[in-house]
């Protein structure tokens, strides 16, 4: 089942950033589509929930250097 989250994404300066977030996140396993946007600090994600989890693309986010927390 696909599921959809958006995310407040924290310490992005630059566009790279942004786009750096976003390549990672639409090459995980079960990633269906990742879109980060730098102006609003915020990422929204589609992803199969069998696949895939909250917790693993917030913990691929800290691995680059990035904070994230899911919009509640
Ligand atoms: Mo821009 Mo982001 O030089 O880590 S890529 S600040």
């Amino acid at each position: 089942r696909n599921e959809k989250m958006d995310l407040d994404v924290f310490g992005m300066t630059c566009a790279a950033c942004s786009t750096r977030i976003e390549k990672v996140l639409n090459k995980m396993d079960g990633m269906v589509s990742a879109t980060v946007n730098l102006a609003t600090e915020s990422a929204s994600v589609e992803f199969n929930s069998a696949v895939l989890s909250a917790d693993k693309i917030i913990s691929k986010i800290q691995d680059l250097g990035y904070d994230a927390k899911e919009k509640v």
